[in-house]
């Protein structure tokens, strides 16, 4: 047998990438791991891990409303398969780039060993834009899209959802699409409208989850989320939903953001504001700077992070909280920062958070209720039998506490706060390795 060293291979994409910094937070943490294994160094374990099982690269051309030709990318990042199908969601966005679906792609995997469920990893999408696209023209791009993805996907071979620009309406065009490509109804996305195979509770349970997991990173400190003020950046599916839990569990949420500025609310959104801004993000598609409500300020091109809060939920996208923002939470008062979004925090801001003793939960741990909530939704199409409400409800509240406490479990210590990065990361990898070792090269 080769003999193997605890160095930590170097990372396998070009520097500067998002994937290489998703990867580098991975890799740092598993140095002791790596040590404990020799048999996992020599088979090479984390660099195989590290390369997708393949990418699938593709053209979309549809035609607007007016007759024009649109020509899209489209990708699908098949990461790993060692413990269930392909499974993650599908982004629609115009930053979308192969290096961002390989970071995704990446964070799934992690994410997905640590709900517990037999599911692999994948993520996929477009650099489409939906915003300010008639229905019409959703529905074309939709069916565009899936006639090059579906010979890709099956339920037992990768299973896509939604994710930033993909949600009810859009996966209930992807599902018809692939319904009438197929002729078959076999349950193949998740987050699917409810009457045609959705699982009660998708919707809510990426925001509720995160919640959940913010909630016993602070009870394990001795604290609660009665009486907090939490910011929340976002106002799509995670932060709409994010919001709503905190209210439900008396908590006060000041802000939520979109891509152009920050609604504060210093008496704390009423629920009667977020069933209103549910509507006017879902349904009307609105802006933030075209929301009035009583006691609600707009602030343009501002983010929520200079508000007094002591928790922080980012669920917008990566790369969204960086150094200085940390900073300026930290100075005033925050002690719990839970990531709904992927990778929102940047590696500065993480290590600031660290440094002040301020709990973080980092997004494969805290948002991992959402794609667990999708293998709710898998199990339920396979039984064909309807999951209430309230069987989803338990089980995404036992999973999300079971993932705090797989993460307290390695990234604790006697006397030490927990390290949920590190945790998160080597109950993810432990996971991966030990299915691949079993099956072999
Ligand atoms: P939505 O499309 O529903 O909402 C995204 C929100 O983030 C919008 O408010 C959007 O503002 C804002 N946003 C997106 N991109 C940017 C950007 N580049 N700069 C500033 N604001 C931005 O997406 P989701 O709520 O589903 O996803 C949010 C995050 O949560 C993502 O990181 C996603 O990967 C992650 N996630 C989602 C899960 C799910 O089940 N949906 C599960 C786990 C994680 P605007 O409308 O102005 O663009
Ligand atoms: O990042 C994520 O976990 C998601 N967008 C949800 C994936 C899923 O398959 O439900």
């Amino acid at each position: 047998m080769t003999t193997a060293t605890a160095t930590i291979p170097a990372p396998p994409a070009h520097s500067g990438s998002l994937f290489q910094q998703a990867y580098e937070e991975v890799a740092e943490s598993l140095d002791s791991v790596l040590a404990a294994h020799p048999a996992w160094q020599a088979a090479r374990v984390l660099e195989r891990l590290a390369e997708p099982d393949r990418i699938i690269r593709f053209r979309v051309t549809w035609t607007d409303d007016k007759g024009a030709i649109h020509i899209n990318r489209g990708w699908r990042v098949q990461q790993t398969n060692l413990l269930g199908p392909y499974k993650g969601g599908l982004r629609f966005h115009p930053s979308v780039t192969e290096d961002t679906l390989r970071f995704l792609a990446w964070e799934q995997a992690f994410k997905n060993a640590l709900t517990g469920l037999p599911l692999g990893a994948g993520k996929g999408g477009s650099d489409f834009d939906p915003k300010g696209k008639s229905d019409a023209e959703v529905n074309r791009f939709c069916n565009a899209f899936m006639a090059e993805l579906q010979p890709q996907i099956g339920p037992d071979r990768d299973v896509p959802a939604g994710d930033i620009g993909v949600g009810g309406r859009e996966v209930g065009y992807l599902y018809g699409a692939y319904m009438r490509l197929t002729r078959e109804h076999g349950g193949v996305l998740t987050g699917k409208p409810l009457g045609i195979g959705g699982v009660a509770l998708r919707t809510e349970a990426t925001g509720y989850g995160t919640v959940a997991f913010a909630r016993h990173m602070l009870e394990h400190k001795g604290e609660s989320l009665d009486g907090k003020k939490v910011a929340i950046s976002g106002s799509g599916n995670v932060a709409l939903y994010a919001a709503e839990r905190c209210k439900q569990q008396g908590a006060k949420v000041l802000t939520l953001s979109d891509s152009g500025g920050t609604i504060v609310c210093e008496a704390g959104l009423s629920q009667d504001q977020i069933d209103e801004l549910k509507n006017y993000k879902e349904v009307q598609r609105g802006r933030l700077s075209d929301y009035s409500s009583p006691g609600v300020e707009y602030h343009h091109q501002i983010d929520p992070w200079g508000v007094a809060c002591e928790v922080a939920l980012p669920c917008a996208t990566q790369n969204e909280l960086d150094g200085s923002e940390a900073a300026s939470l930290i100075a005033n008062g925050v002690i719990a920062v839970a990531e709904g979004a992927n990778m929102p925090c940047t590696p500065d801001a993480v290590e600031k958070f660290a440094e002040a003793g301020v709990a973080f939960g980092p997004g494969k741990a805290a948002n991992a209720g959402g794609v667990g909530t999708s293998g709710f939704e898998m199990s339920q199409n396979s039984l064909r039998i309807p999951w209430t409400r309230s069987d989803t409800e338990q089980r995404l509240e036992t999973m999300m506490a079971n993932i705090h406490a797989s993460c307290v479990e390695h990234g604790g210590g006697k006397g030490k706060a927990v390290d949920y990065v590190r945790g998160a990361n080597i109950a993810g990898f432990t996971k991966l390795a030990e299915a691949m070792m079993q099956m072999g090269v």
